[in-house]
C-alpha cells in the first residue's frame, strides 16, 4: 500500500468554539449571548443542556494547551466570544475578557502552536439581537469595530484571522428553521442575515488589514454542501440540487469570491425577498481578497424534486423543525442517504470531501484551501481499562484525511487540516449528548481522557504520514 505523506508545511490542527467549550458564562465580565438565551429556553436543547459550564475551558485553558502540546499539533483554531470581550456588542470593551484571549494566545505560542482565530462562531451579544441581530445592517458595522479592536489587541500573534464560522448555520438555522439561536422562523430574515453576515466579513477583513497591514492573513470558514440529485437523468432533480447549491454554497462563494450573488439564487428566492437590502458598494467590500478559504466537511446530501402536497422532507443536519432552513426551496425534498452513519445521523462518505475539494479547485483554481473542521460524533464509552477505544472515529478520520491527500495529489491547494474537535463539547441543540472530541470530557469531574483517536492523531502529526488502520481498528470500524 502506498504511504500517504504530506508536505512539510502542511498544518495539522484541532478546532473548538467558545460557547461550546468555555463555560464561565457569567464570569469575568462576560455579557449574555443569543446562545445563553436560547439554551436556557425550555425545549430548545436536548436535556435542557446549556453552555454555562461546558468543558470548563475558561478555567482549564492552560491544561488544555498542555494537552495540545502533547498532541504535537501545529495550530489551534478557537473562537473569541464577542460578549466576553465586548459584553453588549457595542461601546465598552471588557479588559478581562481581552486578557483571557491574550493569555491563551501567548500560551499557545510558547507551546509552539499557531493561533488561528475565528471572530464569530455564533454567539452574538444578546443586546445586538434585541436590536435586530443579523437582520440589522448596523450589526455588520459593529462586528467590524469588534474585529478592529481584536486586531489591535492580538496583533501579529495571530497567524490566521477567520471572520465567520459557517454563516450558513448562523443565517438559515438561526433565522429560518429556528433550531439554532436566536430561534427565529422567518425565511426573509434569513436571507437578510446571509447578506449582513457576508457584508460583516468584508468590513471586518478590511478593518483587520487597516490595523495590521497586508500581511494579516484573512479567511472565512464555510460548511459547503455536497448535494447530489437522486436521479441524475432527471432535469427536475438536477434543478433541486442546483437550488440547494445556490442557497447553501453560492450564496456565500458568489459574493466572497466572484463579487456577485448568483442570478439563479435571486430568481429562486424572488417570492421571499427582492434583495433590496444589498446596497451599492456592498459586493466590492464582500469581495475583499482572502488568503485561505476554510472548508468544513462532514457528510453529503441527496435531493429530488418534490411535487406532492404538504411539506417536503428537509435536512439541516442539526435538529428537527417544522420550518425549513432551505428558503424558497419548498419543491426540494431531501432523501435519506445510505449509511454508515455517525451519531448525528450523518452519512459517512469521504469521497464527498474529495469531490468538494476538486470542484472548488475547478471553480477557484487560485484559492488556497484549509480543512477547518472534519470529524465525527459517536457513542463513545470508557472501557474498564480506562480508555476510549473509538475505532469508528479513527476510521472516519483516516478515510477523510486520505481523501484530503488524494485531493492534493489531484492538484488541489489544501494547506492544512483541523480535526473537529479537540475535546467533547456542547453540540448546540444536541447539548452534551453528542461527542465529537478526540479527547473525552468527563462532565462530572472535567477530567480529560485521550481517546484512541487522539493517540492516532498524535502519530499522524509526528510522522506527517497517514497511519494505516490496524486490524483491530478496522474490524471495529466495520461493525
Ligand atoms: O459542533 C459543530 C461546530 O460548531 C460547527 N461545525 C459543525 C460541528 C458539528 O456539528
Amino acid at each position: 500500500m502506498t504511504q500517504r505523506t504530506f508536505g512539510d508545511d502542511f498544518l495539522w490542527g484541532s478546532a473548538t468554539a467558545a460557547y461550546q467549550i468555555e463555560g464561565g458564562a457569567t464570569e469575568g465580565g462576560r455579557g449574555p449571548s443569543i446562545w445563553d438565551s436560547f439554551s436556557h429556553t425550555p425545549g430548545k436543547t436536548l436535556n435542557g443542556d446549556t453552555g454555562d459550564v461546558a468543558s470548563d475551558h475558561f478555567h482549564r485553558w492552560r491544561e488544555d494547551v498542555a494537552e495540545m502540546k502533547k498532541l504535537g499539533i501545529g495550530a489551534y483554531r478557537f473562537s473569541i466570544s464577542w460578549p466576553r470581550v465586548q459584553p453588549g456588542g457595542t461601546g465598552e470593551f471588557n479588559s478581562g475578557g481581552i486578557a483571557f484571549y491574550s493569555g491563551l494566545v501567548d500560551e499557545l505560542i510558547a507551546a509552539g502552536i499557531e493561533p488561528v482565530v475565528t471572530l464569530y462562531h455564533w454567539d452574538l451579544p444578546q443586546e445586538l439581537e434585541d436590536a435586530g441581530g443579523w437582520t440589522n445592517r448596523d450589526t455588520a458595522y459593529l462586528f467590524a469595530e469588534y474585529a478592529k479592536r481584536m486586531a489591535s489587541e492580538l496583533g501579529t500573534r495571530i497567524s490566521l484571522w477567520t471572520t465567520f464560522n459557517e454563516p450558513w448555520c448562523a443565517a438559515y438555522l438561526g433565522y429560518a428553521s429556528g433550531v439554532h439561536a436566536p430561534g427565529r422562523t422567518d425565511p426573509a430574515a434569513a436571507l437578510v442575515a446571509v447578506h449582513h453576515l457576508n457584508l460583516a466579513h468584508g468590513l471586518a477583513g478590511r478593518a483587520i488589514r487597516d490595523v495590521l497591514g497586508d500581511t494579516a492573513r484573512l479567511s472565512i470558514t464555510l460548511n459547503l454542501h455536497v448535494t447530489r440529485p437522486d436521479d441524475p437523468s432527471s432535469a427536475a432533480d438536477l434543478d433541486a440540487a442546483r437550488k440547494i447549491d445556490a442557497l447553501g454554497n453560492r450564496a456565500f462563494l458568489g459574493p466572497l469570491l466572484d463579487g456577485a450573488y448568483p442570478a439563479d439564487l435571486l430568481a429562486d428566492t424572488a417570492s421571499v425577498t427582492d434583495w433590496a437590502f444589498v446596497r451599492g458598494g456592498d459586493l466590492d467590500v464582500i469581495n475583499t481578497p482572502i488568503d485561505v478559504l476554510g472548508v468544513n466537511y462532514y457528510s453529503t446530501g441527496r435531493v429530488r424534486h418534490f411535487g406532492g402536497v404538504g411539506v417536503p422532507a428537509q435536512a439541516d443536519g442539526h435538529g428537527d423543525s417544522e420550518a425549513s432552513p432551505w428558503v424558497g426551496a419548498d419543491d426540494v425534498e431531501f432523501l435519506q442517504q445510505p449509511g454508515p452513519y455517525t451519531a448525528m445521523g450523518w452519512n459517512i462518505e469521504p469521497a464527498g470531501l474529495l469531490e468538494l475539494l476538486e470542484s472548488l479547485r475547478d471553480t477557484y483554481p487560485d484559492q488556497p484551501l484549509m480543512i477547518t473542521e472534519n470529524g465525527a460524533a459517536f457513542g463513545d464509552e470508557v472501557t474498564p481499562d480506562g480508555r476510549v477505544h473509538d475505532a469508528d472515529r479513527v476510521s472516519y478520520l483516516h478515510d477523510h484525511i486520505a481523501a484530503v491527500h488524494d485531493a492534493i495529489d489531484a492538484g488541489v491547494d489544501v494547506r492544512g487540516y483541523f480535526v473537529w474537535s479537540l475535546m467533547d463539547n456542547f453540540e448546540w441543540g444536541y447539548g452534551y449528548d453528542r461527542r465529537f472530541g478526540i479527547i473525552r470530557i468527563d462532565y462530572d469531574t472535567q477530567e480529560r481522557i485521550w481517546k484512541d483517536s487522539a493517540y492516532w492523531y498524535r502519530t499522524l502529526v509526528a510522522t506527517n504520514t497517514l497511519p494505516e488502520l490496524d486490524a483491530e481498528v478496522e474490524a471495529a470500524a466495520t461493525r
